[in-house]
């Protein structure tokens, strides 16, 4: 698992050159905008169930054949089942954004779930709608205009987190399309 910091090493090592400065300048931002992505990530997490529970309702309420006999979200089990899994890759999401890092959704969410959902017959594309609501959500809790949910934070730009973080939503979706 690799952050931004380590990330810069192992790309250097590889090209076995030394930290440029434009590696360096750019952790410095990452150090300069923390505080932003501390309150990102605190805001994702503490909305998470509300952000998933809404995710699966709506996934649920375009196509309703899933909660019917023979749909993946039915009986209760593969209910509990979708909902656990969608609380699953929202908390990946946040790994990534924390560590401004996408390699620990990678290698320990996203490594081999388009073959256990194909095998499982969970509709991939629902699955993905799952998480572009989850998506939707999760930018709106970066930028705080969750209309419902405001939170009491100094305002600021966080519109390139809000794409940073909109990027490991649209990693998930590919990865199971
Ligand atoms: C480390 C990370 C990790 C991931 C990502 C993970 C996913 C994961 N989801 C699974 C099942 C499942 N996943 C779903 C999900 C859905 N069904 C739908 O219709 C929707 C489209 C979708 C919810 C959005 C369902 C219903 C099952 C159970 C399928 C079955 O048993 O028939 C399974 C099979 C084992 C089990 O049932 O627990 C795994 C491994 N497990 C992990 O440990």
């Amino acid at each position: 698992m690799l952050d931004a910091f380590s990330r810069a090493v192992v790309t250097a090592d590889a090209k076995t050159a030394a930290i440029g400065t434009a590696e360096l300048a750019s952790l410095k931002e990452f150090i300069a905008e923390g505080n932003k992505r501390l309150d990102a990530v605190n805001f994702i997490a503490s909305n998470a169930s509300c952000i998933v529970s809404d995710a699966v309702a709506g996934m649920i309420c375009e196509n309703q054949g899933l909660i019917n006999a023979g749909g993946n979200c039915y009986p209760n089990r593969r209910m509990a089942a979708c909902l656990r899994d969608g609380e699953i890759i929202l908390r990946y999401v946040t790994y990534a954004l924390l560590a401004g890092d996408a390699s620990v959704l990678n290698d320990r969410c996203l490594n081999g779930l388009k073959e256990t959902y194909i095998a499982l017959g969970v509709p991939t594309a629902s699955a993905g709608r799952a998480v572009a609501i989850m998506k939707a959500a999760s930018v709106a809790f970066v930028n705080n205009t969750a209309s419902q949910r405001k939170m009491t934070v100094t305002a600021g730009d966080c519109s390139s987190l809000a794409s940073e973080c909109a990027g490991y939503f649209d990693a998930v979706i590919s990865a199971i399309s």
